[in-house]
């Protein structure tokens, strides 16, 4: 199949899966065609069925907002056309599924009939897409969309709650290649972060208000307190800022390492031995993923969809948003015994391998096919 996938090409989490998804369906035959306004990071073009095209936006002086939905949406007119794709699968509702659906209306007007598939990520619903000044476009866009993905349960409840929804929405979990952390444990570099006596507790994130950064210091601050531990700070964003600050009034800038964004960080979850997601909002929490199948176990609040991926007492714990003491105190339970620490770095694994790549772009595959023949009924 033919397949035209949007979405952000930054290090964000929804921008990772399309990606992902993108070299996964490639690798299974599909030719993929990734159409945004940059190169996504983790996509590497060395591969014959992957092909990027880049938006463009053109300053004009009369613009004081570039309308980047316009110039998307043609691209997505000229892409489907000149290879005539067979579906057009976007990644974030806003403003991807508003400009897919003008791009499927311009093509209607010529006889073309492509279907789109939006996926909801979390923020596009629980924290932008709600906002007054956008409910109504992203209503009638995810009604307007063939079909509707969520990567929670949690996610679309939220999502029939906000909304007046007309359709179905169906949940298909994020996904993580297990096969490529098979081999990656003999070569950490642990001894350049921490000494052998040091716990390596993790956090990965954009810094933005709703991953509440300074839960993250203060949690740490009173592990360390009890235990000898180092903290790695890894992404950018507006809270990084205040976290060196609280980091220094705390007294602990010495035991925390920020590391700034990151392309490696399957070689820096490697070493650690904890993650930390206290998020105030999480529609899946993709970063807790990542951290579980390098054998890093989490301790996070019970946000969202987190409880779907993170299991309490099994691979980390759970705790209430902003319970920071109960957090360090859970956290410390792990890391205080070797031997609980590594019956939660097994379970970690163990766990995510049932959000495996393998298992689950199948789901996509099925719901692509259903959409495809629907085409062939409109067309
Ligand atoms: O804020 C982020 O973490 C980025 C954001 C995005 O859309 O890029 O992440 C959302 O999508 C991820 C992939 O589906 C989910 O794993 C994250 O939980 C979700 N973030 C939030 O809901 C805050």
């Amino acid at each position: 199949m033919k397949i035209a996938i949007v979405c952000y090409p930054t290090f964000g989490g929804s921008g990772v899966v399309a990606t992902e998804l993108g070299i996964a369906l490639a690798n299974r035959g599909h030719e993929v065609h990734f159409v945004t306004y940059r190169q996504p990071v983790r996509l590497e073009l060395l591969n014959n069925n992957i092909f990027f095209h880049e938006v463009h936006v053109p300053e004009y002086p009369l613009f004081h907002y570039q309308p980047y939905e316009l110039a998307l949406s043609s691209k997505l007119v000229d892409t489907i056309k000149l290879h005539e794709i067979d579906l057009l699968h976007v990644h974030y509702a806003i403003p991807h599924a508003y400009a897919g659906y003008m791009a499927k209306k311009m093509l209607e007007e010529e006889g073309i009939y492509v279907p789109m598939i939006t996926t909801l990520h979390g923020t596009d619903i629980t924290l932008v897409g709600k906002h007054p000044f956008y409910k109504p476009a992203v209503t009638f866009s995810i009604n307007q969309s063939d079909v509707v993905t969520s990567v929670s349960e949690s996610l679309k409840k939220r999502t029939l709650e906000t909304f007046d929804i007309k359709g179905e929405i169906e949940v298909i979990p994020n996904f993580i290649d297990t096969n490529k952390y098979k081999n990656n444990f003999t070569d950490c570099q642990r001894s350049k972060m921490a000494t052998d006596e040091e716990r390596i507790v993790t956090h990965i994130s954009n810094f933005r208000k709703v991953k509440r950064i300074p839960d993250v210091i203060r949690v740490f601050h009173k592990i360390q307190s009890t235990l000898p531990a180092k903290l790695i700070m890894v992404g950018e964003g507006p809270e990084k800022e205040g976290a060196e600050k609280l980091c220094e009034a705390l007294g602990i800038s010495d035991r925390v390492i920020f590391l700034g964004n990151s392309n490696e960080i399957d070689k820096i979850l490697c070493f650690s031995d904890l993650f930390l997601l206290p998020s105030e909002s999480e529609s899946f929490g993709l970063a807790a993923l990542e951290a579980m199948v390098n054998r890093v176990p989490v301790i996070s609040s019970n946000a969202g969809g987190i409880p779907e991926v993170n299991n309490h007492g099994v691979t980390g714990f759970l705790s209430e948003i902003g319970a920071i003491d109960d957090m360090a105190k859970n956290a410390i339970a792990i890391l205080e015994n070797d031997d609980t620490l590594e019956t939660f770095k097994m379970n970690a694994i163990r766990e995510a391998h049932k959000f495996d790549i393998q298992k689950v772009v199948p789901l996509y595959e099925e719901v692509y096919e259903r959409a495809h023949k629907s085409r062939l009924s409109n067309a």
